[in-house]
């Protein structure tokens, strides 16, 4: 069986066939796929055929054509197709598709088996070539935002860049290097926090078994996706779902409770976790409220979570008295932990702000303007290193790369 291989970085900056899924993950009623790149239109046409099959389907600029996606014998799908410019060295050919999984990986794998390398995102360059770059740039990530408040943050950027990097171009051309390079460094500095904000934040709940891990990320899921039980050891995998808080995209992992005295599947989950564990952007540790303070092991605290993104949450708080002392974490962490009832339900909107709180400890958590393109990034970078000794080189690489049309 022949298998879809997803480029996600691009080794050459030579021009080349690309194709990439340009509508958002997930399953819809269509899908669009772009192909770009020298030789586009041949390679697409290879697998066209107009509905009746008798012929290969005659593509003219901008005319929208329902043909029938064939690979070999195989019918695969019923598509409509576009095509920007014939007569070009490269085009961008639009395929919108049914939006089966299925039917969206088998087109990508004809495209693949004729020499189009699949990735994650159309180069900007090949794509949308009568847009502005930052428009372009926007078209392209696009389809990376998971809800509608990135969506508008994401389009706010083609009126909030310009003016930026007019100012900085100015700040260049009288010689006034120092504030120049600090507006372009604030920029470079919006990058990560702009593929958290596309990708998601990655946020795990870990802590001993039985605490109530699972229920709390049902609750926060909005749906009953992790197996909750009396028994503890029942989270044998880490299961994570993508959540949405105030409109910030979020990956939550629930993971299986940490223990040393595991089964050999406990503790393979817990191994495989660690990764996760260690690589999310806050780490949520749940405690039994009622517990003892020895419930959390030092060697978590050294090798495990990191206080700098650790919020601590005391969950079955509901059956703490008033009058019961209560669990002590200071040694924990700097900040109270957040008291919850994942069973009841209580609490769940003071720890949503606090995970976000946790997420963006400063600066603004959705930046405007800022800079989400790697090329862009990349491009800034080089004309930060420039500004001092070529300030007026700087200035003009900066309007061609973010002002100019470039078609
Ligand atoms: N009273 C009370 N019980 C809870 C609460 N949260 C979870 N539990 C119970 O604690 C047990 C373990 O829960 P589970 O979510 O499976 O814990 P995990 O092992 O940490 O994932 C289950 O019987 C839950 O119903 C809570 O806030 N209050
Ligand atoms: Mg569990």
């Amino acid at each position: 069986m022949e298998r879809l291989i997803l480029n996600l970085e691009r080794p050459t900056d030579e021009p080349e066939l690309v194709a990439a899924v340009t509508s958002p993950r997930g399953v819809g009623g269509v899908a669009v796929i772009q192909v770009a790149g020298p030789g586009a239109l041949a390679v697409t046409r290879g697998f066209l055929k107009t509905p009746s099959q008798t012929r290969t389907l005659d593509l003219p600029a901008d005319q929208l054509k329902l043909a029938r996606w064939m690979d070999g014998e195989e019918h695969v799908d019923d598509v409509i197709v576009v095509t920007d410019d014939p007569q070009a060295d490269a085009q961008t050919v639009c395929i919108t598709t049914h939006g089966s999984v299925r039917v969206v990986e088998r087109i990508l794998m004809s495209l693949q088996s004729a020499g189009a390398r699949v990735v994650s995102t159309l180069p900007t360059e090949t794509a949308w070539a009568d847009l502005s770059s930052i428009e372009a740039a926007v078209m392209t990530h696009l389809p990376r935002a998971q809800t509608k408040r990135i969506a508008l943050w994401l389009i706010r950027q083609i009126t909030e860049l310009p003016p930026v990097i007019e100012e900085a171009m100015k700040l260049l051309l009288q010689g006034e290097i120092s504030p120049a390079v600090d507006r372009l460094e604030v920029l470079m500095e919006s990058y990560d926090r702009a593929q958290v904000l596309l990708d998601g934040a990655r946020v795990v709940i870990v802590g001993p078994p039985n605490v109530g891990k699972s229920t709390l990320a049902n609750r926060l899921f909005e749906k009953p996706w992790s197996i909750e039980s009396e028994e503890a050891g029942t989270t044998r995998d880490w299961v994570h779902h993508p959540i949405a808080i105030d409109g910030i995209p979020i990956v939550l992992a629930d993971t299986a409770g940490l223990r040393a005295d595991a089964d050999s599947i406990e503790e393979q989950a817990i191994r495989l976790a660690q990764p996760v564990i260690r690589s999310a952007d806050v780490q949520i540790l749940v405690l039994d409220a009622t517990g003892p303070a020895t419930q959390v092991r030092e060697e978590w605290l050294t090798e495990l979570l990191d206080r700098r993104k650790l919020v601590v949450v005391l969950n079955k708080s509901d059956l703490v008295g008033p009058d019961q002392p209560k669990l002590d974490v200071s040694k924990i962490s700097g900040a109270a932990p957040a008291a919850v009832s994942a069973l009841h339900g209580h609490g769940l909107e003071n720890l949503r702000r606090v995970i976000l709180d946790a997420l963006f400890p400063q600066g603004a958590r959705m930046p405007v303007p800022c800079i989400w393109d790697a090329d862009h990034r990349r491009k800034l970078g080089h004309f930060i290193g420039l500004a001092p000794g070529q300030p007026a080189q700087a200035a003009k690489l900066l309007s061609r790369t973010f002002l100019g049309c470039r078609s």
